[in-house]
């Protein structure tokens, strides 16, 4: 079908409640519900959304976030009759694999992803593409599930942050001035009107309010800055290097405190420190923009910057502890918190290590159309979509080039990609690209216009990179 179609905001909040209406008349049939949702931030956020508004509603549930569709499918296949199924974050790019499903139980997707395939009949489906809402910019799976949850329960705005955190997880801040535009900016309304969110334009480094300085700029993961990122002793020194006062007295000082002068100052010096290292200027620009402050959260958790809550997500994501993203995302607190920050800071460590080692010479490949970064056996299989997005974060593969991140896992390949939104603009969709190659070769592939990902055999490592960027470069040449 042709997703060239009018713009229609109505039609897609409509759509939520005529699936709300379901859900409820399921819940009240006294169905069970089996909530599937994808282990990044986003769809740790989606599942933790569609969880809390099942136990709102007193129906009875159990969640799994999943890495692959696949993984998913199996739990499909083996699914006892009295549950139904809600894919969230995840679905939409595989309706013809669910369509050799039993036909007789309905499956509810509340999805973002590109529509691929047709959906059979007893799928019942939200997805803004449907609607000629650009899924990939302007609403999360977070943000499918919230309009679901605030149609069934208008209590479930108090997730609204959950839904801001979903978005943000999956980067679609990346307009002007970092913040989030388009169908995600009524879910930040919400937000802000329940007093959950404040929004104001700052210097982008996590805990602006809250943390010493260069603890500030340690944490920060998107933009990801070299060097800085994971290593509060490299950060504390460019600071003093650049002439910040770092204290009061015997307090440190944070990053809401400086003046204007000195907001310019330290700006001024991450640029030149980024200019040091051969790195972009256009990086700079990542760092200033709006920041999303979740109110209700206390200052000194990774929770009240909604982009390190994303981190934090994606860390618990990353590392096998879903099910603890999931309830942090629910509301869990207390000592669940303090596990998950411990997840966090050990995982932003080692990410630290793997983009430095990915910024070494010897694991840089250059084609036609691609920078290829091979963390060959020495970067975790797990962490290679995070190194990509951070290297693509600090612009590294420029405007042309796609940025091809691959890691060794014990018996395949896997392929992170990212591409600019400028060869986006030029017709390039990076999911459909590496579907079909990593096909070609034997593999899988999928994902959204700008980052997308694969997995192909060990053995055509060459032949895959030669293809895509000969496809790249089919793509492209008709139009520079
Ligand atoms: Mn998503």
């Amino acid at each position: 079908m042709s997703l060239d179609i009018f713009r229609d905001e109505r039609g897609f909040l409509s759509r939520a409640r005529e699936i709300a209406e379901k859900i409820r008349f399921l819940i009240d049939e006294g169905s069970k519900f089996l909530v599937i949702c994808h282990v990044d931030a986003d769809g740790l956020s989606s599942g933790a959304i569609v969880s809390a508004m099942l136990l709102r509603d007193n129906a009875r549930f159990v969640t799994r976030a999943v890495g692959e569709f696949e993984d998913a499918l199996k739990y499909l296949v083996d699914l006892p009759a009295a549950y139904i199924p809600i894919l969230v974050d995840m679905g939409s790019g595989y309706l013809n694999e669910l369509s050799k499903l039993s036909p007789s139980r309905p499956i509810i997707i509340l999805d973002h992803h590109e529509p691929m395939g047709s959906a059979p009949a007893n799928v019942i489906q939200l997805n803004p593409h449907f609607h000629g809402i650009n899924g990939s910019e302007e609403v999360s799976g977070a943000g499918v599930a919230y309009l679901v949850a605030k149609a069934l329960n208008e209590e479930n705005i108090l997730l609204s942050p959950v839904a801001v955190t979903g978005a943000l997880g999956d980067l679609q801040d990346r307009f002007d001035g970092r913040s989030l535009h388009g169908f995600n900016e009524r879910i930040v309304e919400d937000a802000v009107k329940a007093g959950l969110l404040r929004v104001e334009e700052d210097l982008l480094f996590y805990g602006r309010s809250s943390k010493p300085i260069h603890v500030a700029m340690a944490s920060t993961m998107n933009p990801f800055i070299v060097g800085i990122s994971g290593n509060e002793a490299n950060a504390y020194s460019l600071l003093t290097e650049i002439g910040i006062r770092v204290k009061d007295d015997d307090r440190w000082r944070v990053l809401s405190e400086l003046s204007e002068d000195e907001k310019k100052q330290l700006y001024n010096g991450i640029l030149k420190y980024l200019a040091s290292l051969g790195l972009p200027p256009s990086m700079a620009r990542e760092l200033v923009g709006k920041v999303y402050e979740l109110t209700m959260e206390e200052p000194w958790t990774y929770l009240r910057d909604a982009r390190e809550f994303a981190s934090l997500l994606n860390a618990c994501g990353k590392t096998g502890n879903e099910w603890l993203g999931i309830s942090i995302a629910m509301g869990g607190r207390g000592a669940l918190l303090e596990e998950a920050q411990r997840v966090l800071e050990d995982y932003r460590r080692r990410l630290a290590e793997a983009i430095e080692y990915a910024m070494r010479d010897e694991c840089r490949q250059e084609l036609k159309n691609l920078l290829v970064i091979d963390g060959g056996g020495v970067i975790d299989d797990r962490l290679i979509s995070s190194v990509a997005s951070m290297l693509s974060s600090m612009g590294l593969q420029g405007d042309k080039h796609i940025l091809v991140a691959l890691a060794q896992s014990e018996d395949s390949i896997k392929v992170s990609a990212r591409a600019s939104r400028k060869l986006v603009e030029m017709g390039l969709n990076l999911g459909k690209l590496l579907a079909e190659v990593a096909e070609l070769v034997g593999g899988r592939g999928g994902g959204h216009d700008v980052a997308a990902g694969a997995s192909i055999p060990k053995t055509r490592k060459a032949l895959f990179l030669l293809e895509l960027d000969r496809a790249v470069e089919e793509k492209l040449s008709g139009t520079r």
